[in-house]
């Protein structure tokens, strides 16, 4: 409960509406794993901390963050979910993949959102060092994947 009143007190309490019957897919890259477990357990325990019911949130795991794009798709063109969370970390190394990673995931995510005209959520980690990482998938700078679904739930209120 401490973690939802620290992210409702950053992120404020609007748009956050009743979302027991909605339906949410959690997509998790398997890079990074240590990373990317906390992020998909900090999503997961705060929708079910805002309402959510266990069998409406479906969990899906891609190779890496490449590919969350077509994972968001696949759950998104599922008539049934309403919203989409993608979570991943992709940490800089010495040559340009970084770079490519991120730019596809970033639009490739934001063209799913669009196409299907529904919330599909950037929970995608870009640090430069794993220590930077742990520290943003609750360490001290909390936990991204918590953020992640409070933007699901305030965009799902956004229409209401
Ligand atoms: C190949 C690669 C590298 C070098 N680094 C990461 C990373 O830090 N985080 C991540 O999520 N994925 C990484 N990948 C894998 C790519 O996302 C993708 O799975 C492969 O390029 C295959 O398409």
């Amino acid at each position: 409960m401490a973690t939802t009143l620290k992210n409702l007190s950053e992120h404020s309490s609007k748009n956050i509406q009743d979302i027991s019957s909605k339906k949410f897919a959690i997509i998790v890259s398997e890079w990074n794993e240590e990373v990317t477990e906390a992020l998909y357990s900090g999503a997961y325990q705060t929708l079910l901390q805002h309402g959510a019911s266990k069998e409406n949130i479906i969990r899906k795991d891609v190779p890496g963050s490449f590919e969350l794009s077509l994972g968001a798709q696949w759950c998104a063109q599922d008539g049934s979910i309403d919203a989409v969370i993608c979570l991943g970390c992709v940490i800089q190394g010495e040559t340009r993949h970084f770079d490519f990673i991120c730019d596809a995931v970033a639009h490739g995510i934001t063209n799913v959102g669009l196409k299907y005209n529904k919330p599909v959520i950037f929970g995608v980690l870009t640090p430069n060092t794993q220590k930077q990482a742990m520290d943003r998938a609750g360490g001290k700078h909390g936990n991204k994947g918590d953020e992640a679904a409070i933007t699901a739930i305030k965009m799902l209120g956004f229409n209401n």
